[in-house]
């Protein structure tokens, strides 16, 4: 069940990123999801050795069904990006761009927040450069918790950056999307009645509950 439409990337650093990989995950008109490093300048960084980088996620949407600047919204609607919250260089607040476009987007977005913000903003936007994906532990966090439910699925750790599934499941289980959104998105997810339930149960528990980390 993959989805083979034409895609394009964003990337934010907004805080840890198994929250925002969940968050995106079940917005609407997201694809794919991955997390990773990516903002600093030393070589291969990992979870232990992240070095300058930052956390962030790799988001592949359509852009025909939710917009750069709609994404942008969700972006500072979920995050800490005051300039006196005290946070390490791995969690800035980050947006990297992949085209001048986003760039003039991201870059009015971040007057426009300004200008209604009493705190100098702590974001930084810079081109989009190397991106080190995450250990595969990292990747959909919150749905590789429910391990008997990701065997079920045929989830892999060869799928883990490139589901579209994965990526839905990994927020529905948390409660984000809603009910309503899944339930008209269920007949394309191609899960049988018994995965269908399982995710409505979780869903249901978490609806409402914030993303902790
Ligand atoms: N509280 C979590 C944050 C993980 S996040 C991927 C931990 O200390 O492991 O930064």
């Amino acid at each position: 069940h993959d989805v083979d439409i034409p895609t394009k990337k964003a990337t934010f650093g907004m805080g840890c990123f198994w929250s925002n990989d969940s968050l995106f995950g079940a917005t609407l008109g997201v694809i794919r999801t991955r997390v990773g490093y990516a903002g600093g300048t030393t070589k291969n960084p990992h979870y232990r050795s992240i070095g300058d980088h930052t956390e962030v996620i790799e988001i592949d949407y359509d852009p025909k069904t939710v917009t750069y600047e709609e994404l942008l919204e969700i972006f500072w609607a979920n995050h800490e990006y005051g300039l006196t919250t005290k946070l390490k260089r791995q969690y800035q607040s980050m947006i990297l761009y992949h085209d001048d476009e986003q760039r003039l987007v991201a870059e009015a977005s971040h007057r426009a927040v300004q200008s209604r913000c009493n705190e100098t903003l702590r974001t930084e936007i810079a081109k989009a450069d190397v991106f080190y994906p995450a250990e595969d532990y990292h990747q959909k966090y919150r749905l590789q918790g429910h391990k008997d439910f990701c065997r079920s699925i045929g989830l892999d750790s060869s799928k883990l950056q490139t589901s579209h599934l994965a990526a839905r499941l990994n927020g529905y289980l948390v409660g984000v999307g809603g009910m309503n959104q899944f339930d008209q998105e269920l007949p394309k997810l191609g899960l049988n009645e018994k995965q269908a339930e399982y995710v409505r149960r979780e869903l249901e528990r978490n609806e409402g509950g914030g993303l902790a980390c």
